[in-house]
């Protein structure tokens, strides 16, 4: 390599370091300097994971530089910080996303291939921090994303979980849990900063006294005080110079705890004292929609929010401000309610530790806090028993009393008579056992709310949030979510990214609405020809995963008709299967009646206790099991469940979806961001009109989308006339058929009780209104495929709901929270060359 430079170029090596370089050469001397230094292994010894960590170290070096020069500029600066804080964070592989947003994926490409290596086989060794559930842990990583990408300093604050979201492996049908030991190989992406920890007090109780001033104070008393440990991971935008961070906290004990039992003799209770601290952190839980009253979860919960708003006062403290200007300098972002303890804990934290006034501390919190939403189900609704809540913090108890009584003060005011408005605004549910409600908290304490989809807002402030509205309708705002081309086109769907690219550039990656360009060739044969082409290979590319994974071998050339998320009722995936079992039927009455060919496909993890989320897996299996077997079927009808969806498998299924199923009952899902996914990738939705779905078909038009099913004040008059499934039933005989069919064991070797529990629910109470939509649903499945006929105007349909999609960008919802709610404003980083030197350490 090296003989066949000229002298310049092997000078220009000699000064371009070997840390920072992005030549080809330059990055092949770092993996092998990275291989032999950080792993110790020279290549004939090497393990694929040996030349993944040192590949992973190549690229975070680069990370690095970027990381210094932004935090260098912030505090230059005195910039204004959006601080994410969000009990989860599914941000998926790291590897390939930070070589799209570097720049040098095309290099290390070369410079792997020139090691004798092979990229792809690289990545793949990368096993994904599952630090979240679903869409609102991916939302997080998607606006992580999108923060430093547009330049705006901010700080990921969350949990760093010892064991993220269970593996999911399929046995017999059903749903088995492993533990997701993801930690068990090293992470090189985190930097672990033992310096940076806070105390976070638990349990005790509270004393008051009268300070030297005469003032009126309370100290905590705690008869426990974990530590916790930050752990940095750089998150570098797209083609800019921004990395901010992602700051996850570990429990740990206090070294002092050691000391004091050590010194009584108890070195086993020291020890142990020490385990039952790590405790905090060591695992999601892996509940969505929801929630249990567990203590450790509000511990967790508390944890981190503590963590996150000491630091936060540190930093603003160490730039020489005053806590007087900490909303100036601060907006904190609530994701859900789950860090809703924030309020209370910022008060705690200015009033008891900082001696701030009350008045002044509470201008400060509303001022600094802003509060997202993200669901209507009631049960999703998180509250505390008072008694749990008080005795795990006291001084939040009482604290949250203060807010509550001079908030319902005000609230007289406005409404002196009602006493059942009061009571629905307070912060204490008294209607029998007592509570502490978190969603009131994070409305009073927070001076801007938001729901996550244009009808998602509308009905928060129709229904659970309406008291609110009344009373602060300025508070009020919706910012449809959004999601990020970065990983969910240009990484996932590389041939669609260059197609796209050769006709209209790449400005479209950070600009998406420059999508729109691409309806300029949607009456161009050879760019539907290629369109076409690309989505073949990627179908092939997942029907060899499906054979690998799961033996069942589908055919890709059929219509590939998607659904994966979490599973849920309110999601309907046993809708989905209703359908399959109505082609079923008309396949047994008539095999050889024309059919489009499908390959059904589902993905998605149930929380483990919940019964009906597992037996809707267990169905799916079962009914696959039959209809792939059926020589009637003849390989028409082809149903598979991936197992272990999670953000490396959506990386390989979104960009082979040709229908995505958005089929949750209307007014239940919040927004959705799967079915942007699919859409941003050239599928078509059939959807109902539910949370995002509604942007999406405005986008992209009604011609374009297939709509089905009752609209929510529909759905709502159904339930108020008296909804009974039975009518349904007994009048549809199609229906009647496929519900027989279940209840007679034919996909349950004879078992009739086996799916009785999922049956009886949709035929004695159907809280989802299956019935009620089935017929629709088939009727809109049958054009579908009608439509997939054409295929020439479904490439056409394609194409047009990809150019439509600029929209559905985190970059645009991200702006709109920034401009609307935290005021805060771009900051330009340039790369410092020499950052050792100036940071005076004369390396
Ligand atoms: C709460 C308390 C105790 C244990 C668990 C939880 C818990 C954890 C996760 C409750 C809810 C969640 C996750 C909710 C979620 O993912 N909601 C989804 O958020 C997306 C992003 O806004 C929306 O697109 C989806 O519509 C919404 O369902």
């Amino acid at each position: 390599m090296t003989a066949s430079m000229d002298p310049a170029q092997i000078a220009a090596l000699q000064i371009e370091d070997d840390r920072t370089g992005l030549s080809i050469e330059t990055l092949r001397r770092a993996l092998a300097d990275n291989l032999f230094y950080i792993q110790g292994k020279y290549p004939e010894i090497a393990t694929k994971n040996d030349f993944y960590m040192a590949l992973a170290y190549t690229v975070r070096d680069r990370l690095l530089k970027r990381w210094i020069s932004t935090t260098r500029a912030y505090v230059k600066n005195n910039v204004k910080v959006v601080c994410y804080l969000s009990a989860e964070f599914l941000m998926g592989p790291h590897l390939a996303n930070n070589l799209i947003n570097l720049g040098i994926y095309e290099q290390i490409r070369k410079a792997v291939e020139e090691s004798g290596l092979n990229l792809e086989e690289l990545i793949e060794q990368e096993e994904e921090p599952g630090l979240g559930n679903g869409g609102l842990g991916r939302l997080a990583a998607c606006y992580m994303d999108s923060l430093s990408s547009l330049e705006i300093p901010a700080i990921g604050y969350g949990i760093r979980y010892e064991f993220g979201i269970f593996d999911q492996e399929i046995r017999n049908g059903w749903q088995a849990e492993i533990t997701d030991k993801w930690l068990q190989w090293g992470n090189p992406w985190e930097i672990h900063r033992p310096e940076l920890g806070y105390n976070v007090k638990l349990g005790g109780h509270t004393e008051s006294y009268t300070d030297e001033h005469g003032n009126y104070r309370v100290r905590w008393i705690p008869n426990q005080i974990i530590k916790g440990i930050a752990y940095d991971t750089p998150i570098l935008g797209y083609q800019v110079n921004t990395a901010n961070i992602l700051r996850l906290w570990k429990a740990e004990a206090p070294e002092s705890f050691d000391f004091q039992a050590f010194n009584i003799g108890d070195y086993y209770g020291a020890v142990n004292k020490k385990v039952v601290s790590e405790n905090i952190s060591k695992v999601l839980y892996p509940n969505d929609e929801q929630v249990q009253g567990k203590q450790l979860r509000l511990e967790q919960q508390y944890f981190f929010v503590s963590c996150s708003l000491q630091n936060m006062i540190r930093i603003h403290q160490d730039h020489g401000n005053s806590l007087e200007t900490f909303h100036e300098n601060f907006a904190a972002q609530l994701n859900d309610t789950h860090p809703a303890i924030g309020v209370a804990e910022l008060m705690r934290l200015l009033v008891d530790e900082h001696h701030i006034d009350w008045d002044k501390a509470w201008d400060i919190t509303q001022k600094t806090f802003g509060y997202t939403n993200h669901t209507l189900l009631p049960e999703a609704l998180e509250k505390w028993s008072i008694n749990l809540f008080g005795s795990t913090l006291p001084r939040h108890l009482e604290i949250i009393y203060e807010i509550n009584r001079r908030f319902l003060d005000q609230v007289r005011l406005k409404y002196p008579h009602d006493v059942a408005k009061i009571a629905r605004l307070s912060l204490i549910d008294e209607t029998g056992d007592r509570y502490v409600r978190m969603a009131n908290l994070a409305c009073v304490g927070s001076h801007a709310i938001n729901g996550v989809a244009a009808l998602h807002t509308e009905l928060l402030k129709q229904t659970v949030l309406r008291d609110f509205y009344e009373f602060s309708p300025e508070k009020f705002s919706n910012k449809t979510n959004g999601v990020t081309p970065r990983r969910w086109i240009v990484l996932s769907n590389p041939g669609l990214t260059s197609l796209i690219s050769s006709k209209i550039g790449d400005n479209w990656i950070n600009h998406l609405e420059d999508l729109r360009q691409l309806e300029r060739f949607v009456e161009d044969a050879n760019f539907r020809q290629q369109w076409r082409q690309i989505k073949l290979e990627t179908k092939r590319n997942l029907a060899n995963y499906i054979q690998k994974k799961t033996g069942v071998v589908v055919n890709p050339e059929s219509l590939f008709d998607i659904q994966v998320k979490r599973i849920h009722e309110y999601k309907r995936q046993h809708l989905n299967v209703l359908h399959i079992i109505t082609l079923y039927n008309r396949i047994k009455h008539n095999p050889d009646c024309e059919i489009v060919p499908r390959t059904f496909i589902f993905g998605g993890k149930a929380a483990p206790g919940y019964y009906m989320a597992k037996l809707i897996i267990k169905f799916i299996n079962s009914v696959a099991e039959v209809v792939n077997a059926d020589p009637d079927v003849r390989d028409r009808l082809k149903v598979v469940f991936l197992p272990d969806y999670n953000v490396t498998l959506g990386q390989k299924v979104y960009p082979a979806a040709e229908l995505s199923e958005q089929i949750s009952t209307a007014g239940l899902e919040a927004s959705g961001t799967g079915n942007m996914k699919f859409s941003m990738n050239g599928a078509l939705t059939i959807g109902t009109l539910d949370g995002a779905n509604v942007e999406i078909r405005e986008e992209v038009g009604e011609e374009n989308f297939f709509l089905f099913g009752l609209r929510t004040e529909e759905v709502y008059a159904l339930k108020a006339r008296g909804y009974n499934p039975w009518e349904y039933y007994n009048s549809n005989p199609q229906l009647k058929e496929v519900i027989d069919l279940i209840a007679s064991g034919i996909f349950s070797h004879g078992d009739t009780g086996l799916f009785r529990p999922l049956l009886d629910s949709l035929l004695y109470h159907d809280p989802f209104i299956l019935l009620a939509d089935y017929q629709s649903y088939i009727d809109c499945q049958e054009r579908v495929s009608q439509a997939y006929r054409d295929q020439d105007n479904w490439t056409r349909m394609s194409i047009v709901n990809v150019a439509r999609m600029g929209k559905f960008s985190s970059d645009r919802s991200i702006r709109e929270y920034c401009q609307e709610i935290w005021n805060v404003e771009p900051v330009t980083i340039e790369l410092e060359e020499y950052v050792q030197s100036k940071a005076g350490l004369n390396v």
